[in-house]
């Protein structure tokens, strides 16, 4: 302040009104001073910005932000084109088919499985083909802007001008993935399968990778996750099933089944009043499914016009129902519960679940615990950093976060962790982390089963 009251003071002109001001003249208009006052202090502004960055200091800080990947030094791109157009070569007219991708991936050094976004880029799904011009023309500039995995197989599946991925944009990907894997060779005969498949596989990809909730995968958001990985080991691994986290054919047809269960039994439309009189769901509560059906977590907005739940909204629904340790299942249901969406669960919140978790034990004969006494024994295993405060973070940490959301809204879950031995639950978080997750154990229970049925069917239908 005493600084720049003296360089002010070095303006000639004002320095004669500050002179007169001192002196106590008041002839000086406060506005008409007002104003020199803003022209002199815009004039330093300007001063300031105009300062060169003195080169050592810009030399000084190395660039540690880079949204295409950090690129790679003494890269021989040339040498990279040239096994490409080596690969053309052998094609008639240097053009390669559908069928020929495979070798130019590998040429590009790229995953088996990019092939048909690596077609697509260069306007194969338009022409029937890529000629080698136009693939080498493409490749150049993504080898020059894009410098990793993550930024590469973004720039050649997203619509142009766009740096990040929606559910569409994975679908020519995915239908190539059930045309040529082995894997999936018996889908051949079965093409209504295909787009549940896909849709299914888009949204377990979003569920898993997309952890901003945007329904945009950004490059970051890819390059976190382990699905390029798994693009990846699709090409060695020839049983699907084996990729639990994203392709698994058994753990779509689990989920697919139940839904078909689901809207059968509802006459094709499942309507939010009739959701808890069926089997899979009764134990959720009334109160959490009009949540649902409220549109906190969805992303079809039809399903608070019609009450009706699409697929790819079920698939989410699955999930977290049966598994609520991940980031995501425990996002999902805080959602639900946070009912102000203050990003708090409040007292009255939890109460509010509570209060119909009374009523079921009640009808069942069994008397249910206090909510002042519930309250208690839920504070003790979250543990809020704020007092009587609980937060996304504190779930997240506390490692219990499915004991606290079955207490609130799944009976028969609750019950379950009722019976269990306390220090057993504690063992069991202990060596979590290297077993299989929840909805894995849940995915492969429920396959067995349906497995079971269909064979014993088969039985009584041979009878
Ligand atoms: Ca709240």
């Amino acid at each position: 302040m005493r600084m720049k009251e003296l360089s002010l003071r070095q303006d000639p002109d004002l320095r004669k009104e500050l002179a007169l001001l001192a002196r106590g003249c008041d002839f000086v208009l406060p506005s008409r001073f007002k104003k020199r006052l803003k022209a002199f202090q815009q004039g330093q502004a300007q001063v300031r910005t105009e300062e060169p960055i003195t080169s050592a200091l810009s030399e000084s800080i190395p660039k540690f932000y880079f949204p295409q990947g950090r690129p790679q030094a003494n890269l021989n791109i040339d040498g990279l084109i040239s096994k490409i157009e080596k690969i053309f070569s052998q094609f008639p007219n240097e053009r390669a088919t559908i069928e020929d991708m495979g070798q130019v991936a590998k040429a590009c050094e790229c995953p088996l499985f990019w092939k048909v976004p690596l077609f697509n880029s260069a306007g194969g799904d338009r022409t029937g083909f890529v000629s080698v011009h136009k693939f080498v023309a493409i490749w150049r500039k993504i080898l020059q802007t894009c410098h990793d995995d993550a930024s590469k197989f973004v720039h050649l599946l997203a619509k142009p001008g766009c740096n990040y991925l929606e559910q569409d944009d994975f679908i020519p990907f995915l239908q190539d993935v059930v045309n040529s894997h082995p894997g999936l060779a018996f889908l051949k005969d079965a093409p209504d399968f295909h787009s549940r498949y896909i849709t299914t596989v888009i949204q377990r990809i979003f569920y898993n990778v997309n952890r901003s909730w945007t329904g945009k995968i950004s490059c970051h958001e890819l390059r976190k996750s382990n699905f390029l990985q798994n693009v990846m080991l699709l090409e060695q691994e020839e049983d699907v099933n084996q990729l639990t986290d994203f392709f698994s054919y058994e753990h779509f047809y689990v989920i697919y089944c139940k839904f078909r269960k689901m809207t059968m039994l509802s006459l094709k439309v499942w309507i939010v009043n009739n959701i808890s009189r069926f089997f899979m769901i009764s134990a959720i509560s009334q109160k959490m499914i009009e949540r649902i059906f409220s549109g906190t977590v969805t992303r079809d907005r039809r399903v608070y016009k019609e009450g009706r739940l699409s697929y790819g909204d079920f698939v989410w629904f699955l999930i977290s129902e049966e598994d609520k340790k991940t980031d995501t299942s425990i996002e999902y249901w805080f959602r639900c519960m946070d009912l102000n969406g203050d990003g708090v669960l409040s007292m009255y919140e939890l109460e509010y679940f509570y209060e119909e978790q009374c009523q079921k034990l009640d009808a069942m004969a069994i008397e249910p615990l206090p909510f002042e006494d519930c309250l208690c024994q839920m504070l003790d295993l979250v543990k809020p950093e704020v007092e009587g405060k609980i937060t996304l973070r504190d779930l997240k940490r506390c490692k219990l976060s499915h004991i606290f959301f079955d207490t609130f809204f799944n009976i028969e879950k609750y019950l379950d962790h009722e019976q269990k031995d306390p220090f057993s639950v504690v063992r069991e978080v202990e060596t979590d982390g290297q077993e299989v997750s929840d909805w894995d154990k849940y995915a492969a229970d429920e396959y067995d089963t349906l497995v079971a049925e269909e064979a014993a069917n088969e039985q009584y239908n041979d009878v």
